[in-house]
């Protein structure tokens, strides 16, 4: 098959076969290992396959200088992402340039083999201002990337086993058979349509129009590797999909999986995209208004313009094999009882949109989702998925100093939920944490984050599960508290709750004696006296238990529940 329209010419295949295989299987035996990470296994797996041809393994400095300044590698081939093996520096200590490494599943599993040709420490804060034009740690991208491991690993790689995947196996192809299929359907024209969102009204005449447009078939190319925290799950999102094919004309639109682990990089994510639908044999490719858009930043506006991505990726059709369509955005016009582009709108004509979150938002709270807007199908579906806010799981996470009241008030608020009924509610306290959870644990910095980080996996499985876990930790770092957050937001709801009792009233009520012992200096590194608390900006509730009577404190935490709809 001619492959010679994937991006760089020609299209990857890294796996070995016969005789070659048998030996990286043996050579993998007494290679040193690295258990690759979620997005590492995504990452690799489209390595292997050669969806991100033309990368024949993680990227060298000079390529990822090259590509995080320039948006090219450093032959000058467009390229817009870092895609980067990211290792421990304990682990980045114990091999050495020319080493042969094997990388493996979270089983264990050899999934290929680099020979390592680059080894340095990025700097990734750099990284992130120029990959995702931010620092703000409200964009999931760089949160994501802040947290990644500190050293980089590039070197070609060698594939001997395909990640494996269980679900949906029937829509997951490689680049070379999504190609032969085509030819087997006589698709010779294919628009890609990139989601990671259900599909609606509006989005189907958006690509219908589209189709005809271009005289083109269709594929729901959608990603299901690691996305937006708190989107929808691909489980409920395939089964969505699968209930609008009847709404196209037979034999024109499928359904396929990219693993792709998003970084929500806006525009040149957009691009990334284009390459990617390229290398699959795609002949157009969909880019949204606000394509892989972060959501809001910290002061509540988007990151980027909303057609900044869609301007990008035109402006660079030359270097591509696949032609950009714009989407158009489509609004319900209720006197006409039809979608309309912006230009199609009389004056004074106002046009209705649900965005995603509003959608997530309405369901949540058992509200009805309009008939112009949403395929009932599909909105039986959501709802079969996605509980309702009184029975989604919580993590209740009470932050503040020794002494604030935490613990006292997370055991009434525990207490009172249990009268309340519905959700099964347990207490991850940070004293019986410590005890029971990380009693090796020392107050270091690195050892308070791994404290929480603890607390946060286990609160994330209670939540998971639709049960309330109730935490009481210090928990004096924000980046920390972040990070559970967004593991929590994953899976559940997350409501912090500072307890901002001042330090003057906490040292006076001092029950352990510690804050005697840490002025004393026989306790070193004491939060409030010589170690930081860095207070909640945004708390969901902030409470001053010097202010008010325990039973107030515990009625104004379950109050706020109420007020978000949690609780009945
Ligand atoms: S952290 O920072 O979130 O990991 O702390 P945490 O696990 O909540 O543990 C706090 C309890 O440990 C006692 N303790 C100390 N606290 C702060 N700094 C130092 N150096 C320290 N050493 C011991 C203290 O009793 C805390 O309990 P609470 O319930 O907060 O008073």
């Amino acid at each position: 098959m001619d492959t010679s329209n994937a991006h760089g010419g020609k299209l990857i295949n890294l796996y070995a076969e016969g005789e070659a295989l048998l030996l990286e299987k043996e050579k993998a035996k007494s290679n040193a290992s690295w258990d690759l990470t979620p997005k590492q296994m995504f990452d690799i797996e489209l390595l292997l396959n050669g969806a991100f041809s033309p990368l024949t393994g993680f990227l060298g400095q000079a390529d990822y200088n090259s590509v995080v300044d320039t948006m090219r590698l450093a032959d000058g081939t467009l390229w817009p992402m870092p895609v980067t093996l990211d290792v421990t520096e304990a682990f980045a200590e114990s091999v050495n340039i020319g080493d042969e490494i094997t990388l493996r599943d979270p089983e264990g599993v050899v999934i290929a083999n680099m020979v390592i040709s680059d080894l340095w420490t990025p700097d990734r804060e750099r990284e992130a201002e120029l990959v995702f034009g931010t620092l703000d740690d409200m964009h999931p991208g760089v949160r994501a990337l802040l947290n990644d491991n500190p050293v980089y690993l590039g070197g070609k790689l060698t594939g001997v086993t395909p990640p494996l995947h269980y679900d949906f196996a029937q829509y997951r192809l490689t680049p070379l058979e999504m190609r032969e299929r085509f030819i087997e359907q006589g698709w010779d024209k294919v628009i890609a349509f990139q989601t990671r969102n259900p599909i609606h009204k509006a989005h189907v005449i958006m690509m219908k129009r589209l189709m005809a447009r271009t005289q083109a078939k269709l594929v729901i190319h959608t990603a299901v590797g690691r996305t937006k925290p708190g989107d929808i799950d691909h489980f409920c999102r395939v089964r969505c999909y699968e209930k609008i094919l009847p709404y196209f004309p037979e034999d024109s639109v499928a359904i396929r999986l990219l693993p792709l682990a998003m970084r929500m990089a806006g525009p040149r994510e957009a691009l990334w995209h284009a390459i990617i639908r390229q290398n699959y044999g795609f002949s157009h490719f969909i880019v949204g208004r606000d394509h892989a858009g972060p959501g809001r930043n910290n002061r509540g506006g988007l990151f980027y313009g909303a057609t900044e991505a869609q301007e990008l990726v035109s402006s660079l059709q030359s270097e591509l094999n696949i032609q950009v369509l714009k989407a158009p955005f489509l609004r319900y016009v209720e006197g006409r009882g039809e979608f309309c582009e912006e230009h199609e709108l009389l004056s004074g004509e106002a046009g209705l949109y649900i965005s995603g979150a509003e959608l997530k938002q309405m369901l949540c709270h058992g509200q009805p989702i309009p008939d112009w807007f949403a395929f009932p199908e599909v909105v039986e579906e959501l709802n079969r998925t996605l509980p309702p806010r009184l029975k989604q799981g919580i993590t209740l996470f009470f932050t503040g100093l020794s002494g604030s009241g935490k613990s006292t008030l997370a055991n009434g608020v525990m207490v009172k939920l249990r009268e309340l009924g519905g959700r099964h509610v347990s207490l991850l306290d940070g004293d019986v944490v410590r005890k029971n959870l990380s009693s090796e644990l020392t107050f270091s910095k690195e050892h308070r984050d791994l404290n929480i980080q603890r607390i946060g996996f286990v609160a994330s499985e209670i939540t998971k599960n639709g049960g309330i876990a109730i935490c009481a930790p210090i928990a004096p770092y924000t980046k920390t508290r972040r990070l559970v957050r967004s593991m929590i937001e994953e899976v559940g709801v997350f409501v912090e709750v500072h307890v901002a009792t001042p330090i003057e009233v906490c040292e006076a009520r001092d029950r352990k004696g510690l804050y005697a012992m840490a002025r004393a200096g026989k306790i070193k590194g004491f939060t409030g006296i010589d170690d930081p608390y860095e207070e909640p900006q945004h708390p969901e509730l902030r409470i001053d238990t010097s202010q008010h009577s325990m039973t107030d404190a515990v009625n104004t935490v379950i109050e706020r529940l109420r007020e978000m709809g949690l609780v009945e």
